[in-house]
């Protein structure tokens, strides 16, 4: 069969957002062809930048009538299409109306995290099926019998007039089994020149790697574990350097990203595959934009993790007040186990970024100053504050949706306006504790505090961040 797969566009506040090779339809593109079917990836974030009138953010990728005249040049007999994120569903609805409407007798079907939380939006907006969680097995299932037929678990679809969801039932156990994502499929080149500038230096080519998957922790904003589920299955650490290797050796790649939800879950498998890394790639650096657990760190532990390339750690700190931490965000985790983390990352020579959230329901100026203090004490490289939102498939969304605490709008469930990336970007919970304006005003504080406070401390990014509108005006570094 010809099978189209297509990641819609995205919007960015950030004109030269790295553009990342999608992962999960490099690993469905690998199985589906492995199958016997013909694969095109078709990678709509790949392309200009455009700012929109009245709108805050920049549109990344292929305008939709350049992605439906591309599938239409494809001649697909099916076209799946990937929702990673909430914030890509109101572009992936305009895409798939347009081609259903252009093709109507292609079935269309849809995947990733968002398609998987919320499949019954998809079936009312034209979607003929939505595969949910992991589906490199389910997919190629699909195309051998579409989704009556045989044992189809982990499907939605429209069935005698009305909706029918049958849950995934298994995971895939052994990792290893899988293909390598078909990088092949598309320019990778083009992704790893737009790859730099996120943590880590601008121009260096950074590719992602996921070495694991599922997470036993139950944070209640996080939705991870409704596609990889709650068990932590991993690679071996042998399958992960062979992936390593072709990344290094064929795609000439500096830097190693591991997007895992929980890398060092088990610590035997992290040594071993840490000690590869330093035996093998003398050269490579690797980082963990996604953030890596403190509770799976020890000193010695970062030590290796430093002898083996890694160059920043990105540290789930979220919250500087115990009540919030543990109680509202069941983290499982002390701010103080935070503190000294960081100290044996500083030892080790490993820079710590920390991602922070405000505005979980309960949080209250109080709180917020209490996770600002702290971030500052912890002396960050770089940080990332985020304001709570309540994305579908998580205990947070269904706690405030159950308290009132949802924004009206939000909470009517209009399928177009709660995946409006403009509306995402803004708070979406109001408790009584907390205003939005005073949530957005202290984001924006403490913003300021922490730049201003990292600035003091370090004289040649002060030069640097002086420098850099004027090197920017006159085009240089590009
Ligand atoms: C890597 C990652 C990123 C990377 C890049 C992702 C990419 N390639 O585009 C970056 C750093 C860019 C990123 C950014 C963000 N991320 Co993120 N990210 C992830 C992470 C950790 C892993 C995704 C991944 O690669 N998984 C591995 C692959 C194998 O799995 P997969 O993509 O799900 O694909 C499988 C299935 O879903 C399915 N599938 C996928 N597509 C399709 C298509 C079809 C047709 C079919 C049939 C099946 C199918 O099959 C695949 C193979 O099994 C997830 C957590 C998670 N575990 O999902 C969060 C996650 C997706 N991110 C999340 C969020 C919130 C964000 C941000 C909004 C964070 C922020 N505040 O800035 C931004 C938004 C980016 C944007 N502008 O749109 C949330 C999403 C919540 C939501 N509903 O939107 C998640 C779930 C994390 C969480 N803790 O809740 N992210
Ligand atoms: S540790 Fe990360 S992946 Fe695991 S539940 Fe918490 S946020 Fe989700």
């Amino acid at each position: 069969m010809k099978v189209l797969l297509i990641n819609p566009p995205l919007k960015s506040s950030n004109p030269d957002e790295p553009v990342p090779f999608p992962l999960g339809l490099g690993y469905l593109a690998a199985a589906v062809r492995d199958a016997g079917h013909q694969v095109t990836l078709l990678d709509g974030s790949l392309g200009l930048s455009v700012s929109e009138p009245h709108e805050e953010l920049f549109y990344i990728g292929l305008s939709i009538p350049e992605i439906v005249t591309r599938a239409i040049q494809e001649e697909p007999e099916v076209i799946g299409i990937s929702i990673p994120f909430t914030s890509r569903l109101k572009v992936s609805v305009e895409i798939l109306q347009r081609l259903k409407k252009t093709m109507p007798d292609v079935p269309i079907v849809a995947g990733g995290m968002h398609a998987t939380v919320d499949p019954e939006a998809l079936l009312d907006n034209g979607v003929d099926a939505v595969l949910l969680g992991e589906a490199e097995r389910s997919f190629v299932k699909y195309l051998h019998d579409g989704c009556i037929k045989g044992d189809l678990t982990g499907v939605a679809h429209h069935w005698e007039g009305s909706k029918q969801i049958r849950i995934q039932t298994d995971h895939i156990t052994d990792l290893d089994e899988l293909l390598f994502p078909a990088r092949d499929l598309v320019p990778f080149e083009t992704y790893l020149k737009r790859s730099g500038g996120r943590w880590i230096r601008q121009g260096l080519k950074v590719a992602s790697v996921i070495s694991s998957r599922g997470c036993p922790y139950r944070c209640t904003f996080c939705s991870a574990f409704r596609v990889a589920g709650r068990k932590y299955r991993k690679r071996s650490p042998e399958n992960v350097l062979a992936e390593i290797d072709e990344l290094v050796h064929r795609y000439k790649t500096d830097v190693i990203a591991f997007e895992d939800d929980n890398l060092t879950a088990d610590r035997q498998r992290a040594v071993d595959l840490f000690e590869g890394i330093m035996e093998r790639f003398h050269k490579l650096q690797w980082i963990t934009p996604n953030g890596i657990s403190i509770k799976n760190l020890d000193r010695d532990l970062i030590q290796l993790m430093r002898r083996s390339g890694c160059r920043s750690v990105n540290l789930a700190f979220e919250s500087g007040d115990p009540h919030i931490l543990q109680e509202v965000m069941k983290k499982n985790l002390d701010p103080e186990d935070g503190s000294r983390v960081r100290n044996w990352c500083r030892e080790a020579g490993i820079a710590v970024n920390g991602y922070f959230v405000l505005g979980m329901p309960g949080e209250t100026i109080d709180s917020m100053e209490r996770t600002r203090d702290y971030a500052l004490s912890l002396d960050l490289d770089g940080i990332g504050i985020f304001i709570a939102t309540p994305f579908r498939g998580t205990e947070l969304y269904d706690l405030c949706q159950r308290e009132g605490y949802l924004d009206a709008e939000y909470a009517r469930g209009d399928v177009l306006f709660q995946s409006d990336p403009e509306v995402l970007h803004k708070p979406l919970i109001e408790t009584p504790w907390l205003k939005k304006q005073d949530l957005v005003a202290f984001q924006t504080q403490f913003d300021t505090e922490f730049m201003d406070n990292f600035l003091a401390k370090r004289p040649m990014a002060r030069i640097k961040n002086w420098l850099r509108p004027i090197v920017q005006k006159a085009g240089w570094g590009k």
